[in-house]
């Protein structure tokens, strides 16, 4: 990992690393992304259906029964990446995540930060999100520059659905996010247009959100969100999204056990 990309990643909250993934890899992610939008895990969330205009998908937990993601977990290489942007030895998954936005999709990804919807604290946790189309800058990800670093409390989560809400998601500790105004006030925006293979890898407290695919394209990505050495479970009451936990942890331990594995 060079020290520009480390620098960039800890400074900034987000650094975009080009050409992480070979095509064959990328193949294999697509096509483990393509028949998991067929047959969801427990835990998918569709809106519309795959191959009409506009369909909009995301899911968890592919590794545990499509191959890409098994070897995106396990073979990639990414977790050792991961864990020197963090600046640590060890890395444990928290989950993996797949999203799709198809052309013609209507749904924005609202401004968010990850940590909202987790059961994890501390700096050392992040999303490694790996294109596996070429998205252009109308529809990348966008990241507020430095956000990560503005401490204070974690904002309370949105769900991705804007006619969808949460019951009870880990709130009370949780503060409203401000209007977008002032958001994008007091942050620079960031932004890639992404080849596939490229990774957007960004800190859990950096706010980020995408617009809606306007373009015909699809946007399809695979993410690993990992977990340092220094990091601590949060065993606060209430639910996360995804709603893993494990009852084994006490407030503030490590969270890698029987449900978040120790990958490296
Ligand atoms: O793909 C998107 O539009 C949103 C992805 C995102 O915000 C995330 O992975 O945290």
């Amino acid at each position: 990992m060079p020290d520009d990309a480390v620098h960039a990643y800890r400074r900034d909250g987000v650094v975009c690393l080009r050409r992480v993934l070979d095509e064959g890899p990328v193949e294999r992610l697509r096509d483990a992304v393509d028949r998991s939008a067929e047959v969801p895990g427990p835990l998918g969330y569709k809106i519309g259906e795959p191959g009409k205009s506009g369909f909009f998908y995301y899911d968890f937990q592919m590794h545990e029964r499509l191959e890409g993601f098994d070897w995106f977990v396990h073979q990639s290489g990414v977790p050792r990446l991961a864990g020197d942007l963090m600046g640590s030895p060890g890395v444990t998954l928290y989950y993996s995540n797949l999203f799709v936005k198809d052309g013609g999709s209507k749904v924005a990804s609202p401004w968010h930060e990850d940590a909202a919807y987790q059961r994890i604290d501390g700096d050392q946790c992040l999303n490694f999100w790996a294109a596996l189309d070429t998205i252009p800058s109308a529809t990348t990800l966008v990241f507020l520059r430095r956000s990560h670093t503005r401490g204070g409390p974690v904002f309370r989560p949105r769900h991705f659905d804007p006619d969808a809400g949460y019951d009870h998601p880990l709130t009370w500790n949780r503060t409203a996010m401000p209007p977008p105004q002032q958001l994008e006030a007091q942050f620079e925006a960031l932004w890639w247009a992404l080849e596939p293979g490229d990774a957007l890898v960004f800190n859990h407290r950096t706010i980020h959100g995408a617009p809606a695919n306007t373009l015909k394209t699809r946007r399809r990505a695979a993410a690993l969100l990992l977990i340092g050495d220094t990091a601590a479970y949060n065993a606060d009451p209430g639910t996360s999204d995804p709603p893993f936990r494990d009852d084994t942890k006490s407030h503030g331990d490590h969270p890698a056990g029987k449900v978040f594995s120790r990958l490296i």
